[in-house]
């Protein structure tokens, strides 16, 4: 494998920020220094530009079904989107159906990434069907397979929910072997009543989405998933949090020393539920769960970010087109055309992470640099088990690099992004930051808007214990 040498640039980590040069070998960071010189290595020169190391989404749906709607996204169209955005591992979901082994559902899942995937990659495994023989098999994918995160829906009955009991179990088996329970945290069977009351109403329209979601019964859950997990004594992280009232759970745990975690996503950062006016059936791009709150929301998020009572800020990328045509109806927003319950729930947003939070977070002085590579990379790593080999700069680390211009302007566009859906969330707007050049251990991959990866180049990630952080 070829060596290279990254000269001159502004090396940044969760701690450090310096100018100097990186010796690549073998994949590995070998040295860092100043003035290296190296004769026989690839240099590229860095001077202008940030370096951090590789992002890490902790929260992505590549080709996944969610009852008769398809991700519109592959594993190779959506980790080409990560990759130009800065992101070089993900960590996706592999969702058991009912009456499946765990075993099964991963290496199913395996099966399918595998060859397309151009990043690495891990899996959290989605639990749908918590019976005694899915539990005695969880011990072994955690030290066998490297799945050391288990994820649950408390949303969604008939469907994806489970109970408190099934929750609770979980959490018993996996927690004294390094396991950790991720759960999507809302009060799925009071919110189904608030469902049926809106379309006995004849309220149909997107809008209504948000107003059967409220934010109270996002508090409500993340309150249960906490106590839950007290009492089982594991570490719990509570997916997409939107709501300052579900936060302040999260802080009051965590001020008495329990490891409750949690992440945020870029769309509460930066939009609204304002987006819901939108007329027609536009607001439908905007049906993501839980939904977009009040503007005084995002200072809640973003105090939370700030003093580390929100610990990540992954996408939760679950990309749906909102035209029918060119992929068809099973790939599309129209699926809800008549009614908001069945328009399929996420939003596009893999390639633009990095970005948004260096623009809207870092040059508006919301957090600073060091904060921002913690966000997106260390922060990620540590919590679920891939840290030091991801997730920083440092001699024996992946040589997962990305080559960052802070003073590029670009605007944001489904026209030039590279995911497979026909919206943005955030079409037209203009931000300052752009991602250059990417490494995957070592190989560039990005370079400028030209892709140099290859489909089934991403290596699957046996991951080490989750969680164990405060
Ligand atoms: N939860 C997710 O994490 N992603 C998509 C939809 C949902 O409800
Ligand atoms: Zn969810
Ligand atoms: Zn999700």
């Amino acid at each position: 494998m070829t060596e290279i040498l990254i000269k001159g640039g502004r090396i940044v980590t969760a701690v450090d920020d310096y100018i100097g040069d990186i010796f690549v070998k073998n994949g590995k960071i070998e040295t860092i220094g100043r003035q290296l010189d190296i004769p026989d290595a690839q240099q590229y020169n860095a001077s202008g530009l940030l370096v951090f190391p590789g992002g890490i989404d902790v929260h992505t749906h590549m080709e996944a079904m969610q009852g008769i709607a398809r991700n519109s996204d592959t594993y190779a169209t959506g980790t080409i989107a990560a990759a130009f955005g800065g992101t070089t591992t993900i960590l996706d979901f592999a969702y058991q159906n009912k009456g499946e082994s765990a075993k099964k559902t991963l290496d199913d899942r395996l099966a399918l990434a595998e060859p397309q995937v151009c990043i690495d990659f891990g899996f959290h495994l989605i639990l749908t069907d918590v019976n005694k023989d899915v539990l005695t098999e969880l011990p072994s994918l955690i030290e066998a397979d490297g799945v050391s995160s288990f994820k649950m829906f408390m949303a969604y009955p008939e469907i994806l929910m489970v109970d408190d009991a099934a929750i609770f179990r979980t959490m018993r088996k996996v927690g004294d072997r390094g396991g950790m329970v991720n759960l999507h945290a809302e009060n799925g069977s009071v919110i189904q009543v608030l469902i049926e009351e809106a379309l006995e109403q004849g309220n149909t329209s997107p809008q209504y989405h948000a107003l059967t979601r409220p934010r109270l019964m996002e508090a409500e859950a993340t309150h249960r998933a906490i106590r839950l997990a007290e009492l089982a004594e594991v570490p719990v992280y509570i997916v997409h949090l939107s709501a300052p009232e579900a936060l302040e759970n999260v802080v009051e745990a965590r001020d008495r020393g329990i490891p409750a975690f949690a992440e945020t996503c870029p769309h509460y950062l930066f939009l609204d539920n304002k987006e819901y006016d939108r007329p027609d059936f536009e607001a439908a791009k905007y049906v993501m769960t839980p939904p977009l709150r009040e503007h005084h929301c995002q200072h809640h998020l973003w105090r939370g970010l700030r003093f580390d009572d929100l610990q990540i800020v992954a996408t939760d990328h679950c990309p749906f087109c909102f035209n029918e045509q060119p992929l068809g109806i099973n790939y599309s927003k129209q699926l809800g055309q008549d009614n908001f319950a069945k328009i399929p729930n996420g939003a596009p947003g893999v390639e633009l992470r990095l970005v948004l939070l260096f623009d809207g977070g870092v040059r508006t002085g919301k957090i600073n640099l060091n904060r921002f590579v913690q966000l997106v990379s260390t922060a990620p790593a540590k919590m679920f088990g891939l840290f030091p080999q991801k997730g920083t700069i440092a001699p024996g680390s992946d040589a997962d690099l990305v080559l960052f211009d802070p003073d590029k302007k670009q605007t944001i566009s489904a026209k030039t992004h590279h995911s497979r859906v026909d919206y943005s969330l955030f079409e037209g707007r203009e931000v300052t930051g752009k991602v250059e050049k990417v490494f995957l251990r070592g190989e560039l991959i990005v370079d400028g808007d030209r892709w140099l990866g290859e489909a089934g180049k991403g290596k699957y990630l046996k991951r080490s214990a989750s969680g164990r952080m405060l």
